[in-house]
């Protein structure tokens, strides 16, 4: 038998491309919990179970989740009596449990551990007889959700340094500010600066409030964008996160572009590229990684370096209600 014509693969070899995949990337703690939340859930209650908001700001973990019987839903007034619920790792105004309290429903929170330690610390100050002001974007559901845990008018949400140099208080009024977890690092560093000089009394968390993944990933990518002609970002665009890893490359001068899969990459992106930068969100599964690699490879003979900023090795606990 004649053996088959060769490819056009096979007969010219492909231009190389340099592939820098950043370390830390993808996948941080609170979002496996999250879904695995999500997953026993169904797991223990039966499908269909409700989940208000994306679970995590990814297409491809809700499409599997929805495969598996859970319904996605904006809020708890979509939600059926007698059906349960789980409110996403982002978290919940106060008013959101109370509500399904009132409503006799059974729900599990997977808000991320270290959303729920601002959210206590919101408490805290308040009960210390202080203002908060608030670092971090508006209309976002972490936002509007740590926003929640204290009355109307108890915090102020500033988003920039100009947002700093506009706030009416007085110097001397008992102030503290807690951030957003997901913010860019060094916007936080400059707007808490701000804050420092035009209230020299104001309190702070004892550690920061933006979580050990969203650094680390950032510092990530700080050391292979210098490196890069392109970075990629794999993560949806209401992805906080993922939003402040392109703002990160831009800023180190790389072209950065966010995509949500494979398919998205412009072939034309490609064009006098020799090496790319490839990180992913903190909601971004691995296999999106794997499938951008791939397509890569379609079009040149990839070499994969990894860059590591930083180990993670962080877990947290299951909601003791879906331990057994
Ligand atoms: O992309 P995410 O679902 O959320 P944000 O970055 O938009 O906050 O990632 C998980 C982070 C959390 C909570
Ligand atoms: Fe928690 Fe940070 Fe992950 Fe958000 S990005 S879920 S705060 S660990």
């Amino acid at each position: 038998m004649n053996a088959p014509f060769p490819s056009p693969d096979e007969t010219q070899t492909k231009p190389g491309l340099r592939l820098l995949i950043a370390a830390p990337r993808g996948f941080c703690a609170g979002v496996d919990r999250a879904i695995e939340i999500v997953e026993r859930a169904i797991e223990k209650y039966g499908a269909p179970v409700y989940v208000r908001h994306e679970i995590v700001h990814n297409r491809y973990v809700v499409e599997s989740l929805r495969e598996k019987g859970a319904v996605f839903v904006e809020e708890l007034d979509e939600v059926p009596d007698g059906v349960p619920v789980v409110f996403s790792a982002h978290g919940v105004p106060k008013s959101v449990p109370a509500e399904a309290q009132a409503r006799e429903l059974l729900y599990v929170d997977a808000t991320c551990p270290l959303v729920s330690k601002v959210h206590r610390q919101a408490e805290r100050q308040i009960e210390k007889g202080r203002h908060i002001i608030f670092v971090g974007h508006a209309g976002h559901p972490e936002v509007i959700g740590t926003m929640g845990q204290v009355e109307p008018g108890q915090m102020t949400l500033v988003e920039t340094v100009e947002d700093v140099a506009k706030l009416a208080f007085d110097t001397e009024e008992p102030l503290a500010y807690l951030t957003q977890t997901t913010l860019s690092v060094d916007d936080t560093a400059e707007i808490v600066g701000a804050l420092e000089e035009r209230f020299p009394h104001i309190r702070g968390p004892k550690a920061e409030d933006i979580c050990y993944a969203t650094s680390n990933r950032q510092a990530a990518v700080k050391q292979i964008a210098p490196g890069a002609d392109l970075v990629l970002v794999i993560g949806a665009p209401n992805s906080s996160n993922s939003l402040r890893l392109v703002e990160v490359a831009e800023r180190l001068g790389t072209v950065a572009k966010l995509i949500q899969r494979a398919d998205e990459i412009d072939p034309a992106w490609l064009d006098g590229v020799g090496t790319i930068g490839l990180t992913a969100g903190a909601s971004a599964p691995e296999k999106l990684v794997r499938e951008v690699v791939d397509k890569l490879a379609e079009w040149r003979t990839v070499e994969e370096d990894t860059i590591a900023a930083a180990e993670e090795n962080m877990v947290f606990k299951l909601p003791r209600q879906l331990m057994d």
